[in-house]
């Protein structure tokens, strides 16, 4: 089977960094063993450099101005589809993403108000058709998000919007599991060890379905 691009979304705090690690072994379980985890804003160091100027300049007197923020986001995911995830998955190493282009959609579109329609001709222009195979979305409540980030420490300055913008986030990533068959939901309020399991059991079930579309392909 080819490489295939798995995405973890959600709000700050909802477990994607730890999930992401759940993945990898649920899939190690199937018999995948190349696999690398990426992460947005950031992978390349470009991109890098560009999430610094993103996420930490919250000191900074001049404002961000949510269109200059999400195609600073775009320069970003540009250099890593590019020079990481597009190679990799030629090479038929399996990609897990922390965060991709439907976060651009539910925190720059859901979050901040910038036109669904521009945010999707912009994808379009820059990226063609790439999309993930797979999304996970894991679902948390913004004021579970927002304890989260509290527990962890000083905010940065992506992570001090109001409880109203994650509201907005959160409920533009329920619109989008309507409507895109690739996204399932996690509950992400519950323990992270049946987090876990509900991880390991999509996964499997996903991967066997995608063998055997493989398989039917190859027959051809
Ligand atoms: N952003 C954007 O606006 N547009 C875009 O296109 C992209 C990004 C790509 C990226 O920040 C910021 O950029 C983000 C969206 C925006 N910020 N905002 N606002 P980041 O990369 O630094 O962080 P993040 O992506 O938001 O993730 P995170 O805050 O690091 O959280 P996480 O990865 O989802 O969770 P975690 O690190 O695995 O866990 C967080 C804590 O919660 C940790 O202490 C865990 O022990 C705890 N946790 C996790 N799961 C559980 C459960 N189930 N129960 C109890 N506690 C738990």
């Amino acid at each position: 089977m080819k490489g295939k691009f798995i995405v973890v979304e959600g709000l700050d705090g909802a477990g994607k960094t730890t999930s992401s690690y759940a993945i990898a072994a649920a899939l190690r379980q199937n018999g995948v063993d190349k696999i690398i985890h990426t992460h947005e804003p950031g992978g390349t160091p470009l991109a890098e450099k560009l999430r610094q100027l993103i996420k930490k300049d919250k000191h900074q007197k001049e404002h961000i101005r949510s269109h200059t923020e999400l195609l600073m986001l775009y320069a970003a995911r540009i250099q890593l589809v590019e020079n990481i995830i597009k190679p990799a998955l030629a090479h038929g190493t399996w990609v897990i993403g922390d965060r991709h282009e439907l976060s651009s959609q539910a925190y720059q579109g859901g979050g901040h108000g910038i036109r669904h329609d521009f945010i999707r001709r912009l994808k379009k222009e820059v990226m063609g058709n790439f999309v993930p195979d797979l999304i996970l979305y894991l679902d948390v409540t913004p004021a579970i998000s927002v304890h989260r980030i509290k527990k962890r420490g000083t905010p940065d300055r992506m992570e001090t919007q109001s409880l109203h913008f994650f509201t907005r986030v959160r409920d533009y990533y329920l619109t989008m599991l309507k409507s895109n068959n690739r996204i399932k939901k996690i509950d992400a309020t519950q323990s992270q060890e049946k987090m876990n399991a509900d991880l390991k059991d999509i996964i499997t079930k996903w991967f066997q379905a995608q063998k055997l579309e493989s398989t039917k392909i190859s027959l051809k």
